[in-house]
């Protein structure tokens, strides 16, 4: 349906490219398929000093996490702890070790994570043109565990847009197209090239915990990446297979120039099959890569098998 301000985003999207069908009828992985032994050895040769990076933000923080409006930050609590052999209630096992259980509960989107390509949909079809009512009750098509099962390796190059404009973080709201990753690109001194998995940082969810929750959701809007057909077909010709950033979606909340909200998810995860990953912390990657000018390196990720899940935590890990 279309709003007074923004137009219905199959109606933006309408020319936009896809690449349903492109590697079967049965594909759930889509842009991954970029991904193979090449890309792997590839990435392995940018192993130089052994440095070792991982990207997850902490879960279940008792200050809360920064989650898209309406989620719930991860909730972990305790069932069994020496309390309950202190009030005579811890199972006794032969022996008398006594032990820990806890819990957690946790919105799959509502950390760092990787989204299904089924995540997002409009005009009734998800990636690969599969029926949306797919989704319902769990993704029976397009969920996350192909991609889990399969595991992402490539050559990643971080994009650090936040240094990039001499700022600790991007503004709410404040946008970058393509031209300004290559930009970013050329003054960190690194090369974007064929079928890179792209690392973009804001240093924005910094300010969930700087501001504290009400002033970070007050007015909430994302910085990051907005639509343009020329960006979409940037990303499809570098066959981009993996986006991962610092930010809960990826791109500005709202496309400024259209209205519409999210239209990368669209554009890039349901479209080409581009897989997305967020909520990523890259602040210590960002400052050794400041430190030793290489901003290209081996990353390697594994999301949680999660069945039929729209999303599963991960924490990707980078090798220099
Ligand atoms: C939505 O799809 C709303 O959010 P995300 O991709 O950030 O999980």
């Amino acid at each position: 349906t279309e709003t007074a301000s923004a137009p219905y985003v199959g109606d933006l999207l309408k020319d936009s490219p896809k690449n349903w069908g492109k590697w079967g009828a049965d594909d759930e992985v889509g842009a991954l398929n970029y991904l193979g032994p090449a890309q792997v050895l590839a990435a392995v040769a940018l192993v130089r000093s052994g440095k070792v990076f991982t990207l997850q933000m902490p879960m279940g923080n008792p200050a809360g996490d920064p989650v898209w409006p309406g989620r719930r930050g991860s909730e972990r609590y305790m069932l069994l702890d020496e309390s309950h052999w202190l009030a005579d209630k811890g199972p006794s096992l032969p022996g008398g070790l006594h032990y820990a259980d806890d819990a957690m509960s946790a919105f799959l989107q509502g950390s760092t994570q990787y989204d299904a390509l089924g995540h997002v949909w409009y005009d009734g079809e998800i990636w690969n043109g599969y029926d949306a009512t797919s989704t319902i009750g769990g993704m029976a098509k397009a969920s996350v565990q192909p991609i889990a099962e399969k595991g992402v390796v490539g050559r990643g190059v971080l994009l650090d847009m936040a240094r990039h404009r001499g700022k600790e973080t991007l503004d709410k709201g404040e946008t970058f197209t393509q031209h300004d990753l290559l930009a970013c690109a050329e003054a960190q001194g690194v090369e974007i090239r064929q079928r890179d998995i792209l690392v973009i940082r804001t240093g924005f969810l910094n300010l969930f915990h700087q501001l504290g929750k009400e002033a970070f959701y007050d007015g909430f809007s994302e910085p990051g990446l907005t639509y343009s057909p020329e960006l979409v077909q940037w990303f499809q010709d570098l066959e981009v297979p993996n986006l991962v950033t610092d930010t809960i979606a990826n791109e500005v909340t709202i496309d400024p120039e259209s209205g519409v909200a999210l239209p990368l998810h669209c554009a890039l995860m349901r479209n080409l099959g581009i897989v997305f990953t967020e909520i990523c912390n890259l602040d210590k990657l960002a400052a050794d890569c400041a430190e030793d000018g290489q901003w290209e390196f081996m990353y390697t990720a594994a999301p949680l098998k999660v069945v039929n899940g729209t999303g599963a935590p991960v924490n990707p890990v980078v090798i220099k």
